[in-house]
């Protein structure tokens, strides 16, 4: 994962709109899972497990240390995990799964779009790299 780190830590920061925003107005294909009037959860283009997908907010908050105290970006926060294991059941995943976060430099965050990676049909290793 190192080029994908370089790739994060040149990501100039938290620039909007990004790739997700096409992939919301479906400009760019993606394999869709799941839509709602909130988020959308699709598979990750360059997968790091047999299972790997992103679920995304439609409001283009960019990282989620950008995530405000309102009780709508909290609830959001809420739907978007309840999603990812919803999705996380449809996909499969009956043996577990991992859920993350990458945010900013530091986390090697690439894309400046808040997601959510589910990553699973495989045993997860520890501590992550
Ligand atoms: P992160 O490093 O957490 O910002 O992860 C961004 C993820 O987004 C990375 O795993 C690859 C994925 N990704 C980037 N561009 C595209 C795209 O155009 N389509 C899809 N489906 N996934 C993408």
């Amino acid at each position: 994962r190192d080029g994908e780190v370089a790739k994060a830590q040149r990501a100039a920061g938290d620039h909007a709109p990004t790739i997700f925003s096409k992939i919301l107005a479906r400009t760019v294909p993606a394999t869709v899972l799941y839509e709602d009037e909130k988020c959308m959860a699709f598979r990750d283009v360059a997968p790091q497990a047999p299972v790997h997908f992103l679920v995304i907010p439609k409001q283009p908050i960019p990282r989620v240390s950008r995530v405000g105290p309102e009780d709508t970006e909290v609830s959001l926060l809420g739907h978007l995990l309840v999603v990812a294991s919803r999705t996380a059941r449809a996909e499969g995943l009956h043996d577990g799964y991992r859920v993350v976060i990458n945010d900013g430099k530091h986390g090697a965050q690439s894309v400046y779009h808040l997601h959510l990676h589910v990553l699973g049909g495989r045993q997860m290793g520890w501590p992550p790299g």
